[in-house]
């Protein structure tokens, strides 16, 4: 059975694939499974049909037979489990990829959501300019953190797993900033993700969508 997955019709992200899809394209491809993709308008995402399938109404889900899922985390680690590649066959070892999932998902990422809903939505406001260094000095200490633990390892705990497909695509969102760049093993270690075969191919594959739409 060939999953489908939703995503944005035109992403506000210019094609650059920060949106969640990307990393349920990415865990795919790292596994070898074909997929097709529904293409869904704003209007589309609040319409019952697709509610009855994310209560939030939100991208991506993923359908696979009598399988309905939503929420990118719970999808990634659902491939990962059915699939070779993405976790480790020791239980411990699969264990604590898993806590890398939840450690970027629920302790790395939060801040990093609050800066750009700041700079998306706050950004008129008369304390914007003193509650975004608040912001940054959060992600700041997180990444610090991140960082001393990674050292010069090339990925969070052995080999690539889940964990670090989710990690790397938290830490894309600050790409290009000084956050990021202030922490050079973890430009580094993004860029041994975004170098790695199924990242490019789920990467092209998001802007050849994002282009016929354009296009359109
Ligand atoms: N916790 C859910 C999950 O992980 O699946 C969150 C899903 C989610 O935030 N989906 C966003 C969405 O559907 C798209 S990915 N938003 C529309 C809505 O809520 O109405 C978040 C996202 C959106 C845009 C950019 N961007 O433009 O750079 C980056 C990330």
């Amino acid at each position: 059975m060939i999953p489908s997955i939703t995503a944005f019709e035109r992403s506000p992200d210019g094609g650059r694939g920060l949106a969640r899809d990307m990393r349920v394209r990415w865990a795919l491809e790292e596994v070898g499974q074909a997929y097709t993709m529904r293409l869904l308008s704003f209007k589309a995402m609040k319409e019952p049909e697709h509610l009855a399938l994310q209560p939030f109404g939100q991208i991506p889900t993923y359908q696979e037979g009598d399988l309905a899922l939503f929420e990118s985390g719970a999808i990634v680690l659902h491939i990962a489990e059915r699939h070779a590649g993405l976790l480790p066959h020791d239980m411990n070892a699969r264990a604590r990829a898993i806590a890398w999932i939840f450690a970027a998902l629920t302790t790395v990422e939060p801040p990093i959501v609050e800066r750009e809903m700041a700079i998306y939505f706050e950004r008129s406001k008369s304390w914007y300019a003193e509650r975004l260094p608040i912001l940054e000095d959060r992600i700041r200490k997180r990444l610090g953190e991140l960082s001393r633990r990674l050292g010069d390892a090339d990925w969070l705990d052995g080999d690539f797993s889940a964990g670090d497909l989710q990690m790397i695509s938290v830490l894309l969102r600050l790409k290009g900033t000084p956050l990021l760049e202030e922490c050079p093993n973890l430009c580094a270690y993004v860029v041994r993700g975004e170098t790695r075969p199924a990242y490019r191919r789920a990467f092209e594959a998001q802007l050849a969508d994002f282009t016929a739409a354009a296009g359109r």
